[in-house]
């Protein structure tokens, strides 16, 4: 009878924390934002997790006293308690703990965060969900006492229902966030950036009635621009047969379904006279979905992207993809980046480079960097931190990565700036890296069949003739555009030989040279063939950039990168000084020389 109970509540415990689906668009609902100062504690030994036996507090029927998300105050004077959030200090919420904290800046642990706040018009007909944009990396989700639910993975949405915990007034809702690196997660151990911790991305309460919208997919058909296909999800006990509207009023459709038993419809409309979406139109359509009790609009441009033998062609024409790649970091504040003001920043410098396009390396960025993407007619590689070394044979690990690319395809389906989806990058060949990632490639096109698959590889001098660069990998087979990181100049081969190298590309695809680059401290000016100065960076673009475009079916690159960015790796004074200095700008916002090459490169293409 006791193993029964064991197991039922071992079920019950599975069940509800396994990934709840995601509200889709929560970022145009009106929700009741829970961003702010937050009390925290740092648990270097996890003693609020953990009971002296090393047994989780939350897997015991009856945690003991000292488990922090109980936030349990002393009952009398003679009680012992040896934990308090709310003499604990604040820190804000959205934010990384590294730059908030100077004790914090180098740190990979636990921090408990507690946030109390009251519902604003709790109505206790509705249902309520909590919705985190980001943490890093695991969070364990706690709402008075009880717990929620838990989330791996640094880089993606995830959301709980609270309905059956959350009252009124007095609710303490906490979280205890996890960012130690290891061997099976995704990333790795290592990486080339900065570890940071904590609540990264918003945090927002949504009420929502019995049933709602909770998602939809609304774009074009694949390869036909005069079609859109769209897919409805409601949520809640009465989803089946209801009444669904949907109005796109500028393209003069109003329609109404009905959803089936699940509460899905489905359903292809044809459309005339789109004006298409791109990068010198990006034009948005207001489209709204209703039901009798949830209503949600959302902005959503249409546009095809496709290849055709070694083209990339946004809606039926060929494009080159001016890009810059970026790491989520407003370095002149410090820290993470994840407001629409860095997104701005960020953006900003690459309109300003005179791009088209944008990789946004090396993990799902905040939405706020697609949304206005979106706006600013930027086209989008989108990536999840398959990096460098992953444990190829571990299930768990993969799954691990599954999921971040299903909620990063999931949160950014409706955004006709992403246009890429990446698998890895700079990932070692194997049989088993080959499975991994032709497996994470099928649930991509499985989830959406309506952007293009690729991967950020790697190439290499051929025996015969090192001159000749060429990409030994069978993935290339499996994706639509063949990307790679290539160094030469700077990670091996001299620079001055650059202009005599050339790349043999015998597969019939598109070309994207997802990385290249050299460091350069901002201000060290030195002759072209010293390291580390602006004018040896300088020299590697205006040598690199002309031989890049002879590559046949060169279609776009993403030089490494536009901004300075804080790497562990990077060690060496004066240098670097814990910064990765391939940045074309630096942390404190100033540009350096090849800035201006590669900006003039960019004007020369029409
Ligand atoms: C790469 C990696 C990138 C590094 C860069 C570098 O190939 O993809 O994450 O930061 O090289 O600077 O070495």
């Amino acid at each position: 009878m006791k193993f029964i109970i064991s197991l039922n509540i071992l079920f019950i415990t599975i069940c509800t924390w396994a990934n709840q689906p995601l509200l889709q668009n929560n970022y145009l609902r009106n929700g009741q934002s829970l961003n702010g100062r937050w009390h925290y504690i740092v648990d270097v030994y996890e003693t609020g997790y953990y009971n002296y036996r090393m047994e989780p507090h939350d897997g015991t029927e009856n945690p003991g006293s000292s488990a922090f998300f109980l936030n349990k105050k002393p009952k009398n004077k003679t009680d012992r308690i040896e934990y308090d959030f709310d003499a604990a200090p604040t820190m804000n919420v959205p934010g990384d703990w590294n730059s908030q904290k100077e004790k914090l800046f180098y740190y990979e642990g636990t921090v408990w965060y507690k946030k109390s706040f009251n519902v604003e018009n709790y109505d206790a007909s509705k249902r309520y969900y909590v919705h985190f944009g980001a943490v890093n990396y695991r969070a364990d989700v706690y709402l008075n006492g009880k717990k929620l639910g838990a989330h791996v993975g640094g880089f993606t949405p995830f959301n709980f229902e609270m309905t059956h915990l959350l009252q009124e007034k007095d609710n303490f809702l906490i979280v205890k966030v996890d960012n130690k690196r290891a061997a099976d997660e995704v990333p790795t151990l290592s990486t080339d950036w900065w570890n940071y911790g904590g609540i990264t991305r918003d945090v927002t309460i949504y009420e929502l009635d019995e049933t709602f919208i909770e998602d939809y997919k609304i774009q074009l058909t694949k390869n036909n621009n005069k079609e859109v296909s769209i897919y409805i999800q409601l949520n809640g006990e009465n989803k089946g047969n209801q009444n669904v509207s949907l109005s796109i009023p500028e393209l003069k459709i109003n329609k109404a379904f009905i959803t089936d038993d699940e509460g899905y419809v489905a359903i292809k409309i044809p459309v005339k006279r789109v004006s298409y979406w791109s990068d010198t139109n990006p034009k948005l359509y207001e489209v709204t979905i209703a039901i009798a009790k949830d209503k949600v609009t959302d902005k959503i441009g249409f546009r095809t992207i496709e290849t055709k033998g070694k083209e990339i062609l946004l809606n039926g024409k060929k494009i080159f993809l001016k890009g810059i790649s970026i790491h989520e970091e407003n370095v002149m504040r410090g820290g993470r980046a994840w407001s629409m003001e860095d997104a701005k920043v960020l953006l900003g410098w690459a309109k300003e480079l005179g791009c088209n396009y944008v990789r946004l390396a090396h993990y799902p960025h905040n939405e706020n960097m697609i949304r206005l993407a979106d706006q600013m007619g930027i086209l989008v590689w989108e990536e999840i931190p398959v990096y460098w070394t992953i444990q190829w044979t571990n299930a768990e690990t993969y799954q691990k990565a599954e999921t971040q690319l299903t909620e990063l395809i999931q949160r950014d389906k409706n955004r006709a700036s992403s246009i890429i989806w990446s698998m890895a990058n700079e990932t070692p060949t194997s049989q088993e890296r080959l499975t991994f990632l032709t497996k994470l490639a099928t649930k991509a096109r499985a989830l959406d069949d309506t952007r293009l698959i690729s991967a950020a590889l790697e190439d290499h001098g051929k025996k015969e003739d090192k001159n000749i660069m060429i990409v030994e990998d069978e993935f290339a087979e499996v994706v639509d555009v063949l990307s790679f990181n290539q160094y030469y100049g700077w990670y091996g081969g001299e620079i001055d030989n650059i202009k005599n190298i050339r790349w043999e590309i015998d597969i019939d695809k598109p070309v994207i040279i997802s990385e290249f680059g050299a460091g350069a401290l901002q201000g060290f000016h030195a002759d072209k063939m010293t390291r580390w100065s602006e004018e040896f960076q300088e020299l590697l673009y205006e040598e690199t950039l002309p031989t890049l475009a002879k590559i046949p079916g060169i279609s776009g690159i993403t030089p490494w990168t536009l901004v300075d960015f804080r790497s562990p790796r990077r060690t060496l004074l004066p240098y670097q000084d814990g910064w990765n200095r391939k940045g074309l700008i630096s942390e404190t916002g100033n540009k350096k020389k090849a800035f201006y090459t590669l900006k003039a490169f960019y004007e020369n293409i029409e």
